[in-house]
């Protein structure tokens, strides 16, 4: 069968090159790139390997940039009507290593996990190229999110995952609101009190060389705001809104008035 590959660019034409280059290597993958109108030229340099690449490489467009949860979910609903074993999500600017794919796609499809995350904070896994204070964010954010939400994994934020296709079908039922870092904390969050099972992978995760960050401090803020209200939620007024919209998802969408 064959697996898929999302990757939301902005402004990546010093990178996308070489991640495009290194991603056809991989056997029956197909690459979807979700581009926001990158102002550098991104989005042409795609549609030049589309043209190139028999079919496996898809580009999608959107108007402006809006953010990396909404290009995720737009990609994923699109690659979620063919017929993919596995879909990876995975950065353009060469922090995730291309060739350590396969390792995460072999985790979902030999069933070890429904989820594999690629991750920082496990044994084996490393952060080479980092300063403190970048160090400390992630970390402590980690940190944070384990104990507020009591989830059980290392790495929440990271942003190099696949997943069993039908496993991120069900978790899209489910409306998500986080557009930064918390958006991979939510997807974890829901695939954990799915019950489904995950697992971390050890990678190396470089700093980015070329190209700029789009890491401010909103998508932070967002972070800390989103699992500070999911933990209160669902931690002490015991209001599992997971299991309400599993349960019941019209009733569970308008009694709390918001999609939180
Ligand atoms: N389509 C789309 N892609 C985005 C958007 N924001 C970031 N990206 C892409 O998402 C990926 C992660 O963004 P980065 O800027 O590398 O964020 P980061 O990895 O947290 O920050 P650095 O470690 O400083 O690079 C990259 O491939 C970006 O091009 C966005 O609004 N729309
Ligand atoms: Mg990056």
């Amino acid at each position: 069968m064959r697996n898929c590959v999302v990757v939301p660019t902005y402004n990546e034409a010093e990178n996308i090159d070489v991640v495009l280059e290194e991603l056809l290597k991989i056997e029956d993958l197909d690459i979807l790139i979700v581009d926001d109108s990158s102002p550098d030229g991104t989005g042409e340099m795609v549609q030049d390997w589309k043209l190139r690449s028999d079919g496996r490489v898809e580009l999608l467009s959107r108007s402006e940039k809006n953010g990396l949860g909404g290009a995720y979910q737009y990609g994923f609903s699109q690659v979620l009507k063919e017929d993919y074993e596995v879909i990876c999500e995975m950065d353009a600017d060469l922090s995730h290593d291309p060739s350590s794919l396969p390792s995460l796609i072999k985790a979902v499809s030999s069933g070890q996990g429904d989820l594999a995350i690629g991750s920082r904070y496990v044994k084996g896994g490393q952060v080479p190229d980092w300063p403190f204070w970048r160090r400390f964010i992630s970390k402590g954010g980690n940190i944070y999110a384990r104990l507020i939400l009591g989830l059980k994994i290392n790495d929440a934020t990271a942003g190099f995952r696949a997943y069993n296709s039908q496993l991120l079908s069900n978790i899209l039922q489910y409306p998500i609101k986080a557009g930064g870092y918390g958006f991979q904390i939510e997807m974890t969050y829901i695939t954990s009190n799915m019950g489904a099972k995950i697992v971390e992978v050890p990678i190396t995760f470089r700093d980015r060389v070329r190209g700029k960050s789009k890491m401010g401090i909103n998508i932070v803020i967002e972070a800390i705001l989103l699992v500070s209200w999911w933990g209160f939620r669902d931690r002490v007024l015991r209001r599992n809104k997971y299991r309400d919209w599993q349960e019941n998802p019209l009733l569970a969408d308008t009694n709390n008035g918001t999609n939180s």
